[in-house]
């Protein structure tokens, strides 16, 4: 990595996520040496826009700006969708929500991947993004144009996944649809979707990376607010009140 990789991780516009995989160091998991080798990479730091556009090695930063630049204006009749719903502790329930345009001009098969991040890892690490803990098994799907599919996916944040309390806010979740053929032809990224902290624990009011008194004293104050409630006041559902229904939610994550 480097400043140019992360000038263009932090760029990511909520469908072009950068995902960071460490090769041959001490945060080296298995899931990342197959991806390395699906890649075909020779050298560090190797990045692989889009899935496609590979550059092996260290280049300044204009170059993954423009390669950033020519793939991002690529546009893409495919949509996706995380949906999580925590269960309890940490599991979670990621339902990822895939759809085809109806404008598309043929059916479109592709793999959906489901992986977990952390930001600012290794924690030396204090400005690096989204990188690579743990994957779940892939779901190859064919969509007809116009159609959605929900695919169920689940995840359990444990051991250095989870991390401590402190740095759990930095959790995040990466869904993207890519190509089912060999690189470079037939491994584009069609879409990608991420959800952060807030989206995967909303109980957790004030973001400090868990769900207690002091969140339930936030909602408590907020409690009955009809309209315009915002998730730091309590409204865990995000239908814009503080009521029962994000109480319940709340004190169904208590002590997560
Ligand atoms: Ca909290
Ligand atoms: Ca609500």
């Amino acid at each position: 990595m480097g400043t140019a990789c992360n000038n263009i991780m932090n760029a990511s516009n909520g469908r072009y996520i950068l995902l960071q995989i460490h090769l041959s160091d001490g945060y080296t998991y298995p899931w990342g040496n197959t991806r390395g080798s699906f890649y075909g990479v020779t050298g560090l730091p190797t990045t692989a826009q889009d899935g496609i556009l590979r550059r092996v090695g260290a280049y300044g930063a204009g170059t993954y700006q423009s390669d950033y630049n020519s793939r991002v204006a690529v546009t893409t009749p495919v949509g996706l969708a995380i949906n999580p719903d925590h269960q309890s502790g940490g599991v979670w329930s990621l339902p990822v929500t895939a759809s085809l345009e109806s404008s598309a001009s043929a059916a479109r098969t592709m793999r959906i991947n489901l992986v977990q991040v952390v930001d600012h890892y290794p924690t030396t690490e204090t400005h690096w993004r989204n990188c690579f803990m743990q994957a779940a098994t892939p779901q190859t799907v064919t969509l007809q144009p116009g159609e959605t599919r929900t695919l169920n996916f689940s995840m359990t944040f444990s051991g250095a996944t989870w991390l401590n309390l402190i740095n759990r806010r930095e959790i995040g979740v990466i869904a993207w649809a890519q190509n089912t053929g060999t690189f470079p032809s037939g491994s584009e990224v069609y879409q990608a979707a991420q959800v952060e902290w807030a989206q995967l624990l909303p109980s957790d009011l004030n973001g400090n990376g868990t769900c207690d008194l002091t969140d339930l004293a936030v909602l408590l104050s907020n409690f009955g607010t009809l309209s315009d409630a915002t998730q730091n006041m309590g409204d865990t559902d995000g239908d814009g009140d503080v009521d029962l229904s994000d109480l319940a939610a709340l004190l169904s994550d208590f002590g997560t």
